[in-house]
């Protein structure tokens, strides 16, 4: 700041730092060696009113690459440095202007690439997440303290915890650490992409699939059998949800080498992915069209994922497929399956498509939280590994000092996540990733 207000004129003179007042825009030049440089807007923020919690200053110019260089040079001549990327997040968090969870979320806020994403990092950044933690915490505080003051009158064989109501807090917390250790699937899912793997025979159409979705000749595309070697993936925004599509390539019996290794890929994307469209080619026979369909239906897990059948290539039938597909729904006999014809190659029912995509997704409210964030999810993850020999350590009637210590740990792991208990490693990785500026 006073760097700022000794370059700062107004009516021909330095600004007076003493009579400046906070979050006011004020007009004015910035004077370098008796030069004017600029006709600028500077804003001043008094800690503790600022972001970082920090007195600060924000200068809007002209958008002159010239002067924002020419601007950056004087400021560092007269003692300013440039921040490391994140140092302005990192500095808030120092200055307790939120927790560690809600300075990543700005990172994903930033980083959000649909409606989805964005809507669970704001949740986070308010402190959702947060709070939810805090209240885990404060209960595992409770919990501890108890069982360690038993610890101090060991002598004396008193319990005072409950030894009952400590068993069913310890449940309600692992209920809880577990929901949102198994939120981190579809968290996940929605921050990166949900993954959708595109699989079937060869020549069937899924990388024509790929190109129309994205509306870009993206994966190569030819009626010979096995164009597809590698996977190919693309994430795309449907309605606000992130997608990541992933075109492989076809299955088929083949002795060629590269091939089986591609194979091999698309089995391991269809393990992986949350939605299979599992693709298949209206002119083939009727047979070989169900029994493609059931190989893929084999491969599936029905409980974490959906498959959604594609009958491609509709622009060779008169009905559009509608036969086909109750034949299929019929022959199939399974409700969770749905149906859907169209032609990749013409762009007729993507929209269907689309809408059945929509459908596959657990509906997620607002008010719910996710963990979308690997490190969040690996504490809470060892956070549930220390409950859980809390648990089976109360139930064998272990020694207090021993159940306490794997409370402690589970406290150590749940504070990690808001940054009560933190490295400066840590903290490096973490802003590390932020951009220059934030
Ligand atoms: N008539 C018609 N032809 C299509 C349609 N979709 C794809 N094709 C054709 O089918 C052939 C195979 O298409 P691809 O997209 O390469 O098929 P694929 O499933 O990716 O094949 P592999 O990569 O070999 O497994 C091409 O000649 C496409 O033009 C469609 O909706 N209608
Ligand atoms: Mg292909």
């Amino acid at each position: 700041m006073p760097v700022v207000a000794e370059l700062f004129y107004q009516k021909g003179k330095p600004i007076d730092i003493e009579a400046i007042v906070s979050h006011k825009a004020n007009y004015g030049y910035i004077v370098n060696d008796g030069e004017m440089l600029d006709e600028v807007l500077v804003t001043f923020f008094k800690s503790p009113h600022s972001f970082t919690g920090e007195d600060s200053a924000e200068i809007s110019i002209h958008g002159s690459v010239y002067i924002q260089e020419k601007l950056l040079q004087v400021l560092v001549a007269h003692g300013c440095r440039m921040a490391e990327p994140g140092e302005f997040t990192r500095r808030a968090f120092i200055n307790r202007k939120f927790d560690l969870a809600q300075a990543e979320a700005i990172a994903d806020l930033i980083s959000s690439e649909s409606e989805a994403a964005h809507r669970v990092a704001i949740n986070q950044l308010k402190g959702g997440f947060s709070s939810e933690l805090q209240l885990l915490r404060s209960k595992l505080v409770e919990m501890t303290s108890l069982m360690e003051l038993e610890l101090d009158f060991s002598e004396e064989d008193v319990e005072f915890a409950d030894r009952n109501q400590l068993k069913v807090l310890l449940q309600e917390t692992i209920d809880k650490v577990n929901k949102l250790k198994d939120s981190f699937h579809l968290g996940n899912a929605i921050k990166n992409g949900i993954p959708v793997a595109i699989v079937g025979q060869t020549n069937v159409g899924k990388s024509t699939l790929l190109n129309a979705i994205l509306g870009e000749d993206r994966a190569i595309v030819s009626d010979i059998a096995g164009t597809t070697r590698d996977t190919i993936e693309e994430t795309f925004n449907i309605n606000g949800t992130l997608y990541r599509f992933i075109d492989t390539a076809g299955l088929r019996d083949t002795d060629e080498r590269i091939e089986r290794i591609g194979i091999e890929r698309s089995y391991r994307k269809i393990a992986e992915a949350s939605v299979v469209i599992g693709m298949l080619d209206a002119t083939n026979d009727y047979e070989s069209m169900l029994s493609s369909a059931r190989d893929i239906l084999d491969k599936l897990d029905l409980a974490h994922q959906q498959l959604l059948l594609c009958i491609n290539k509709i622009d060779n039938l008169d009905d559009h497929g509608d036969v086909l597909k109750g034949r299929l729904l019929q022959d199939l006999n399974d409700n969770s399956i749905m149906v859907v014809c169209l032609s990749a190659k013409h762009n007729l029912g993507l929209d269907k498509l689309y809408n059945a995509l929509k459908l596959t997704q657990p509906l997620t409210s607002p008010d719910v939280t996710l963990v979308t964030n690997v490190r969040h999810y690996e504490a809470l993850l060892h956070a549930s590994n220390s409950l859980n020999k809390v648990k089976e350590k109360l139930e064998i009637n272990i020694p207090t000092d021993l159940v306490s210590q794997d409370l402690r740990e589970t406290l150590y792991y749940l504070g990690s996540i808001t940054g009560e208990i933190t490295t400066d490693e840590i903290l490096g990785t973490i802003f590390s990733r932020f951009c220059i500026g934030k």
